[in-house]
C-alpha cells in the first residue's frame, strides 16, 4: 500500500497542560488553583494523588523541549496556569509566572517549535471560584484581561492562541456531576458556567487581538464525540441526537452561529443562561481555526426512566476499550466532516487524540505500546482520508507528550509517548514515540498495520 502523504507545513506535535505536568505548585509566587483544592478533597481522585510534583515540567522544561525535538516534532501545545500569571486570579501580576513561559517560548522558538498556547486548560484560581467562579460574569472579564496580560508578554513570539480547551468538560463536569474541580452539583450554574466562558472567549479574543504584537491568530478547543443510536429505532435516534445537542451542538453553534441549539434550549428550559444583549455577537465574532480533541463516540440508547439519556457501552465485537473509553478510529473522519459541512471553520487542529494504555517498561528499557501505535495509525489513516476530502486540517498535537495526572484518574492512566517514572522523573521515550517521530520526519504514514500488534 502507497504511503499517505500530509500537506506541506504540516504541524505535528503533543499537547500538554500545564496542571497535568508542570507541578511545582506553590512556587514562585503562584496562587492555588481550583485542581489544587479539589485534588486535596478525600475521595475527589481514584488514587488519591494530585499534581503537587506531577512530572516537575517546571524544572525539567528545557529537558522536555530537547526530547519533543528528538522526536521531530516542529509544534507544541501546551497551556499557561492562570494562578501562577495572577496569583488572585485579577490585581497583581506574578513576574516569575510570566518569566517561566518566556523561557518556555524561546527554548521552543530555539528548536523550531512553533508554541501553540491555551490560555485556560482548567487550573481556575481558587480566589475567583470564592467568588463565584465560572457561573459569575466577572469571571469573563477577569479572563480577558488575563489573556491580555499573557499576548503583551508573549505576543511578540507567539502567534497562536487558544482560549479555552474543552468548556464541555469544565462545565458539564465541572458544575452539573461535580466530578471535576471545582466539584459542584449545581444544574442552575452549568449552563451559566458554560455562557461564560464562552463570552470569556470572545472577550479574550478581542484582547489578544488588540495587544499581540504580532497578528494572533485565535481559537478555540472542542472535546466532539460522534454520538450514535444504538439501534435504528427512532426513539434511540431521538436519544442520540438529545445528547449531541447537549455534548456537540450546544458547544459549537454559539461560536459559528451566534445562538445555542433551539432542540437543546427548549429541552432544558429551567436550566438555560441569561445571556445580555450584545453577549451572542461577542461569542460568535470569526475566530482564525477550531481545535478539534477526538477520542470516542458515545452510544445512545432511549431510557424512558431518565429524562435526557442512557449511555450503552457498544457491542464487544465492534469496539476494544482502553480502559476509559472504546476505541472508534471512524469518529474522526465523521465528526471532521460534519464539522465541515455544518459549520466550515476556515482552519481546524486536532488538538487532542490520544489513548491510555497500562504501559510497562520491558527487560530491556524498552516500553512496547504496540496498541497506541495502532490506534494512532487508525487516527491518522482517518486525518488523511478527512484532509483528501477537503476537511482543512493544518496540524496534529497527539494527547499527550509524557505521562501524566489524569485528573480524577489521577497516575493510573499512562497517555504519553514517553514514559515518566514518578518517583525518579526519569522519562523513557516509548515506541509509539519512535514511531510518530518517523511519521513526521516523512510528513506520511504507512497505513499498512502489519501482523497483529506488531508496527513495521
Ligand atoms: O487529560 C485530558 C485533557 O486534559 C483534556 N482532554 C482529554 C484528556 C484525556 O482525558
Amino acid at each position: 500500500m502507497a504511503f499517505l502523504n500530509f500537506p506541506d507545513k504540516f504541524a505535528w506535535g503533543a499537547a500538554t497542560c500545564a496542571y497535568q505536568i508542570e507541578g511545582a505548585w506553590n512556587e514562585d509566587g503562584k496562587g492555588p488553583s481550583i485542581w489544587d483544592t479539589f485534588s486535596r478533597l478525600p475521595g475527589k481522585v481514584s488514587d488519591g494523588s494530585n499534581a503537587d510534583v506531577a512530572c516537575d515540567h517546571y524544572h525539567r522544561w528545557q529537558e522536555d523541549i530537547r526530547i519533543m525535538a528528538e522526536l521531530n516534532m516542529n509544534a507544541y501545545r501546551f497551556s499557561i496556569s492562570w494562578p501562577r500569571i495572577l496569583p488572585q486570579g485579577a490585581g497583581k501580576i506574578n513576574a516569575p509566572g510570566l518569566d517561566f513561559y518566556d523561557r518556555l517560548v524561546d527554548g521552543l522558538l530555539a528548536r523550531g517549535i512553533e508554541p501553540f498556547i491555551t490560555l485556560y486548560h482548567w487550573d481556575l484560581p481558587q480566589a475567583l471560584h470564592d467568588a463565584g467562579g465560572w457561573p459569575n460574569r466577572d469571571t469573563a472579564s477577569h479572563f480577558a484581561e488575563y489573556a491580555r496580560i499573557v499576548a503583551e508578554r508573549l505576543g511578540d513570539r507567539v502567534t497562536k492562541w487558544i482560549t479555552h480547551n474543552e468548556p464541555s468538560v469544565v462545565s458539564l463536569l465541572g458544575y452539573f456531576t461535580g466530578e471535576y474541580a471545582p466539584g459542584e452539583i449545581n444544574p442552575m450554574g452549568t449552563f451559566q458556567a458554560a455562557h461564560n466562558l464562552f463570552l470569556s472567549h470572545g472577550l479574550a479574543m478581542q484582547a489578544l487581538r488588540t495587544t499581540a504584537k504580532k497578528p494572533a491568530q485565535v481559537g478555540i478547543v472542542l472535546h466532539l464525540r460522534p454520538v450514535h443510536p444504538a439501534t435504528n429505532s427512532e426513539l434511540d435516534k431521538a436519544a442520540a441526537w438529545r445528547y449531541d445537542g447537549v455534548i456537540n451542538r450546544f458547544f459549537l453553534d454559539p461560536v459559528f452561529f451566534g445562538r445555542y441549539p433551539e432542540d437543546t434550549w427548549k429541552l432544558l428550559e429551567i436550566i438555560m443562561p441569561k445571556i445580555q444583549d450584545g453577549d451572542m455577537e461577542i461569542i460568535s465574532a470569526p475566530i482564525d481555526f477550531l481545535g478539534v480533541n477526538y477520542y470516542t463516540r458515545f452510544v445512545m440508547r432511549h431510557d424512558p426512566d431518565t429524562m435526557l439519556i442512557q449511555a450503552v457501552e457498544a457491542p464487544p465485537a465492534e469496539s476494544e476499550y482502553s480502559g476509559l473509553w472504546e476505541i472508534y478510529g471512524p469518529g474522526l473522519y465523521e465528526m471532521l466532516t460534519r464539522i465541515q459541512k455544518d459549520y466550515h471553520p476556515a482552519q481546524i487542529y486536532i488538538t487532542e487524540n490520544g489513548i491510555p494504555v497500562p504501559d510497562g517498561i520491558d527487560w530491556d528499557g524498552r516500553l512496547r505500546d504496540y496498541r497506541r501505535i495502532r490506534y494512532l495509525r487508525d487516527n491518522l489513516v482517518q486525518l488523511h482520508r478527512a484532509i483528501n476530502k477537503g476537511v482543512p486540517v493544518l496540524g496534529y498535537f497527539h494527547w499527550t507528550l509524557l505521562d501524566n495526572f489524569e485528573w480524577s484518574h489521577g497516575y493510573e492512566p499512562r497517555f504519553g509517548l514517553v514514559y515518566v517514572d514518578y518517583k525518579t522523573q526519569k522519562r523513557t521515550i516509548k515506541e509509539s514515540g519512535r514511531w510518530i517521530s518517523q511519521v513526521i520526519q516523512q510528513n506520511a504514514i504507512d497505513p499498512d498495520p502489519g501482523p497483529p500488534f506488531f508496527p513495521r
